[in-house]
């Protein structure tokens, strides 16, 4: 035989809400303030702060409502578990318009709000400039129109960088300068790829005949990493080098090295262009 004994749910209720405010209570500012600033992708530009600012804002949300569930698991297993032959059980909620409307007012709020403050950040300034929004990009950072034009140039199985304002150089390393805004001018000549300058907080798809821009203003100087993030063939996985942020004298003295450097490459090239279209019977063969 056994037994239904009806658990009382407001006590267990209220033990639940006590710990889950405790374990908020720390667990938020330990996030903010120790996970925060490990939280990808760094702070080398004001696009990729204000990406660590949402992921840090993502997470302090995200904490409160995973501990809610985990605090409720774990407080379930230890108080009701069954104990011989005594079912402890609470009434049913089935029907409960108070707990339905709670949820779907709560989820809803926090749904909508991220929608509006993520649209906001997106459009406003340059926070979601480094996106890749097409040739026409929604979010265009104060001064885009004196941005220095970088073109990203996808192909299997390398990227290559071409300078406009520098006589068209092509160069097989990417250096910017520090403190200016840089226009990258993504486009493939053959496949799909996806050029991804971690820490500079960009991922922009380079798609033939396509001029896709991502705009991009770094404070730091150093290195960054560059990958390709679209399958794309075979060698796919050899579409990764370091990028350099310079200061404005070192930029200067890179470009002039590297117009150098590529002298005799450059009566070879292609006359510089938005977009590039290669002869398909010519990559075919
Ligand atoms: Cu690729």
């Amino acid at each position: 035989m056994t037994e239904i004994v009806s658990g009382r749910i407001p006590r267990h209720g209220r033990r639940i809400i006590g710990i889950w405010l405790v374990l908020t209570a720390v667990a938020v500012p330990l996030i903010v303030l120790v996970l925060g600033p490990h939280l990808p992708p760094g702070r080398m530009t004001a696009e990729a702060a204000s990406q660590r600012d949402a992921n840090v804002l993502m997470t302090a949300l995200l904490v409160p409502i995973a501990l809610l569930v985990v605090v409720c698991f774990v407080y379930s297993f230890a108080v009701f578990r069954q104990r011989g032959e005594v079912i402890l059980d609470g009434p049913p909620l089935k029907g409960h318009a108070g707990a339905q409307l709670f949820w779907i007012v709560l989820t809803s709020l926090i749904v909508l709000a991220l929608a509006v403050w993520g649209s906001y950040t997106l459009i406003a300034g340059s926070h979601g400039a480094g996106g890749g929004q097409g040739p026409d990009p929604v979010a265009k950072p104060n001064g885009y129109q004196h941005a220095l034009p970088v073109q990203v140039i996808g192909q299997q199985w390398e990227w290559t960088f071409r300078y406009p304002t520098y006589g068209g150089l092509e160069t097989r390393d990417l250096a910017i300068p520090n403190h200016v805004l840089v226009a990258f001018h993504v486009t493939s000549i053959d496949v799909t790829h996806s050029f991804w300058a971690y820490e500079l907080g960009v991922k922009a798809d380079a798609v033939p005949g396509v001029d896709n821009v991502a705009y991009v203003h770094a404070h730091k100087t150093g290195f960054f990493q560059i990958r390709c993030a679209e399958l794309c063939g075979l060698w796919h996985g050899h579409m990764a080098k370091k990028g350099r942020v310079l200061s404005s004298s070192a930029f200067q003295a890179w470009i002039a090295a590297a117009k150098t450097k590529n002298a005799a490459v450059m009566a070879y090239l292609p006359k510089y262009n938005r977009v590039y279209f290669p002869a398909p019977l010519r990559r075919a063969g």
